[in-house]
């Protein structure tokens, strides 16, 4: 029997399949409860829409997080996505400590940035303290840009190998056992995913298809979570991320009308095929 309980922190972008809306069903389709704190209540993300709303919920997460302490809720694994403000990244810290069961899996997407540029709405202030979540994390999920901009590195279009293992040694230095660089791209035709553990760096090279999409790096984490809490390594569970993250893409690619985000849900069964 699994009674295995995820938390997941991060926002809900009310449209837009990212955060949220893909985290708690892909986590809950892995077989595993999941709790959500939402960051901020958005009415859809701020990739490619005109305009959005944006209620910070700062201020509701420390008195969520006591009722949890009252009641003896624990997890097993705590994942954060996109955060509503720097201040909140302390609570969450905190979150950290106060409502996790031994061996608790801190797992850290700073989703802030990508193609060189931070989202709207994020400064450097954010950058930092983002930093030290990732520094109080054991598994951390950035992209290239998120990297660079974390440990101060110089942003990269293209790259090679040493490059990203200096990126690699970089963040694991800041205290996370496991890195995990998503969107590594070594030539054009094909991308993947590196998994930095113990020193030794491992690759995991797929298909790149043309459209680059929104909300995958939301679907990698939520998938990779899913996979690690039910118990596969940190490479099997990058892998089989990977995987199902490109099912969605190629699942969405003969639509052009859903720019903003992947047809996730159809292809949900392969995910929990590839769980056994
Ligand atoms: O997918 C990352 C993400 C999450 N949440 C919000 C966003 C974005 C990316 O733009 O805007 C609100």
């Amino acid at each position: 029997m699994n009674n295995k309980r995820v938390l997941t922190i991060q926002d809900i972008s009310c449209v837009g399949q990212c955060s949220l809306t893909v985290a708690l069903p892909i986590i809950s389709a892995c077989g595993l409860e999941t709790v959500i704190l939402p960051s901020a209540v958005l009415s859809n993300h701020t990739g490619g829409f005109k305009s959005w709303t944006f209620r910070d919920l700062t201020d509701d997460m420390p008195g969520i997080e006591q009722k949890w302490i009252e009641e003896g809720i624990q997890f097993d694994a705590i994942y954060t996505g996109y955060l509503g403000s720097a201040r909140q990244i302390d609570i969450v810290k905190h979150i950290f400590e106060t409502c996790s069961k031994p061996g608790c899996a801190h797992i850290v997407d700073p989703a802030m940035a990508d193609n060189g540029k931070l989202y709207y709405g994020f400064d450097i202030d954010f950058v930092r303290e983002m930093t030290k979540l990732c520094a109080a994390a054991d598994y951390i999920l950035p992209n290239v840009t998120e990297g660079s901009l974390i440990t101060g590195m110089e942003y990269r279009e293209t790259y090679d190998e040493a490059y990203v293992k200096e990126l690699a040694e970089k963040l694991a230095a800041l205290g996370p056992h496991t890195v995990i660089l998503t969107g590594i791209s070594y030539e054009p035709s094909t991308t993947g995913v590196v998994v930095y553990e113990n020193g030794k760096m491992a690759y995991y090279q797929h298909h790149r298809l043309p459209k680059g999409s929104h909300g995958t790096g939301d679907v990698y984490a939520s998938s990779f979570t899913g996979a690690l809490v039910r118990g596969f390594s940190a490479y099997d569970a990058a892998r089989i991320a990977a995987d199902y993250t490109v099912k969605c893409i190629e699942n969405t690619a003969d639509d052009p009308d859903h720019w903003y985000g992947v047809k996730f849900e159809a292809v949900l069964p392969e995910l929990i095929k590839s769980l056994g």
